[in-house]
């Protein structure tokens, strides 16, 4: 018998088919985290890397905090695993009741997931289900919106508009895209939601009348765009989407795996921005990122429809996964709320807003940058494409930031930060301090 790792490195990076990653290009030069603390990374050898992005979005209480650690660890020996397919354990229904009742408006029911892309793709059948419960058979259209990302799902790709996620792969049919609200030209450089792009939300009302109410079940977008680069809603846009939407029996759906838990300076953007969804789905801070999870928040009429007004006496509703609910994301969820309300970090982030606003705008003006947008903690600075190498300068961007010890994200030629909410006003200026020298290196 041959010992499986016979001939190779213990730690060898090839084997890792890393995600959304140009493998090739970081195995040649890797950058490996080692360990985190509150606002920062560090280096296996020891270096500090400010974070500036939550991890991916998700670390919004900051990394490794006692009470999340703790909770997890003695879940862990309490109870590691349970099913929830008919049967159940105590976490799972104490952290839908605490979602249940922090949720804005009715979301009073919570369906799990493991992730965000599950959520999705549970919301999209969710959807489905409330049509057909209601004797709505043939309302199955879905409607997205061009540089949406929903996930990786088949259900999140096909109502997602990311082209380069959606090329070579089969999608849904029946699904239609609104037009992303970006506009450089109306809008370039506006401080929090821009005025102009209001219109684009009645392409819906057209939508409706090629295809006929009748026929479409719902409408997903994230109320802010984060993978896409930061797309702020215009005023009144989303206001708009509700309108329309419930005049037509049209389910909306907010995806909030990265506004949820405080990045717009509330639990949810739907309640930053006073508008209430039928059906919201979040993940990442949801657990501050320390286990995975993923959830659906359900509205009390959809609940009511599909659970309560079944038919039969059996199953409602076919669909599930094996770590729905899992008891160390559950005692994470709860943990992580906890924190979140002891240090009333949404109302921090809230506060902080408008000296982020300030700080990240003091970016105009440097080489290269051709927008700056913002809401809440979150902001994009978009930089101009180097010709012929659309995404390199601000690859370059990620490279030198990452070697100078700050963490960013890039999409394409935007910087997208998205901080912990626990992060300091020395901080945010050290943080975009740093990123101002590096954009004014990077030719
Ligand atoms: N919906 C939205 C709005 C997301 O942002 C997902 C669904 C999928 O979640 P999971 O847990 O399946 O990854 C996401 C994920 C980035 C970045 O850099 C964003 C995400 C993931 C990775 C990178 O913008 N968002």
């Amino acid at each position: 018998m041959t010992a499986p790792s016979a001939g190779k490195a213990a730690n060898d990076l090839d084997p890792f088919w890393m995600p959304f990653t140009a493998n090739r290009a970081f195995k040649a030069q890797p950058r490996l985290f080692a360990s985190a603390r509150d606002m920062h990374y560090f280096t296996p050898d020891g270096r500090a890397v400010l974070d500036g992005t939550a991890g991916l979005w998700c670390v919004n209480a900051g990394h490794a905090r006692k009470p999340i650690v703790e909770a997890i660890q003695r879940q862990a020996e309490i109870l590691d695993y349970a099913p929830t397919f008919q049967l159940g354990h105590p976490l799972a229904f104490e952290l839908a009741s605490r979602l249940g009742m922090l949720l804005p408006g009715d979301l009073n029911h919570v369906f799990f997931a493991g992730s965000g892309s599950e959520a999705v793709d549970s919301a999209l059948k969710i959807a489905f289900a409330y049509q057909r419960a209601r004797g709505f058979e043939n309302r199955t259209r879905l409607i997205g919106r061009q540089k949406g990302y929903h996930g990786v799902g088949f259900g999140g790709i096909s109502v997602g508009g990311l082209e380069n996620n959606r090329r070579g792969f089969p999608t849904l049919p029946g699904v239609d895209h609104l037009s992303h609200t970006l506009n450089l030209d109306e809008a370039a450089f506006t401080r929090g939601q821009p005025a102009w792009g209001l219109h684009l939300a009645d392409e819906l009302e057209a939508l409706i009348e090629t295809h006929g109410a009748e026929t479409i079940a719902a409408v997903i977008v994230e109320p802010l765009s984060g993978s896409a680069g930061v797309i702020v809603p215009p005023l009144g846009y989303l206001e708009r989407l509700r309108e329309i939407t419930a005049r037509h029996g049209i389910l909306l759906i907010f995806d909030e795996v990265i506004t949820g838990f405080g990045r717009l300076g509330a639990l949810t953007a739907a309640e930053a921005l006073g508008v209430t969804p039928d059906l919201m789905t979040c993940a990442k801070g949801l657990t501050n990122g320390a286990v995975p999870m993923g959830a659906v928040g359900v509205s009390a009429a959809v609940y009511q429809a599909v659970v309560e007004g079944a038919a039969g006496p059996g199953i409602e509703f076919f669909h599930g996964y094996t770590y729905s609910g899992h008891p160390l994301a559950a005692a994470a969820g709860l943990a992580t709320l906890d924190v979140y309300e002891s240090e009333g970090l949404f109302q921090r982030a809230a506060e902080l807003a408008p000296y982020w606003q300030d700080a990240v705008h003091g970016l105009k003006g440097l080489p290269h940058v051709i927008d700056v947008r913002d809401l809440g903690l979150v902001a994009g600075v978009e930089l101009a494409p180097r010709p012929g190498a659309p995404g390199a300068r601000a690859t370059e961007v990620f490279h030198r930031a990452f070697d100078d010890g700050i963490l960013v994200r890039v999409t394409a030629d935007v910087i997208a930060l998205s901080p912990p909410l626990i992060i300091s006003r020395a901080q945010i200026d050290e943080l975009i301090d740093r990123l101002s020298t590096i954009i004014k290196q990077t030719p």
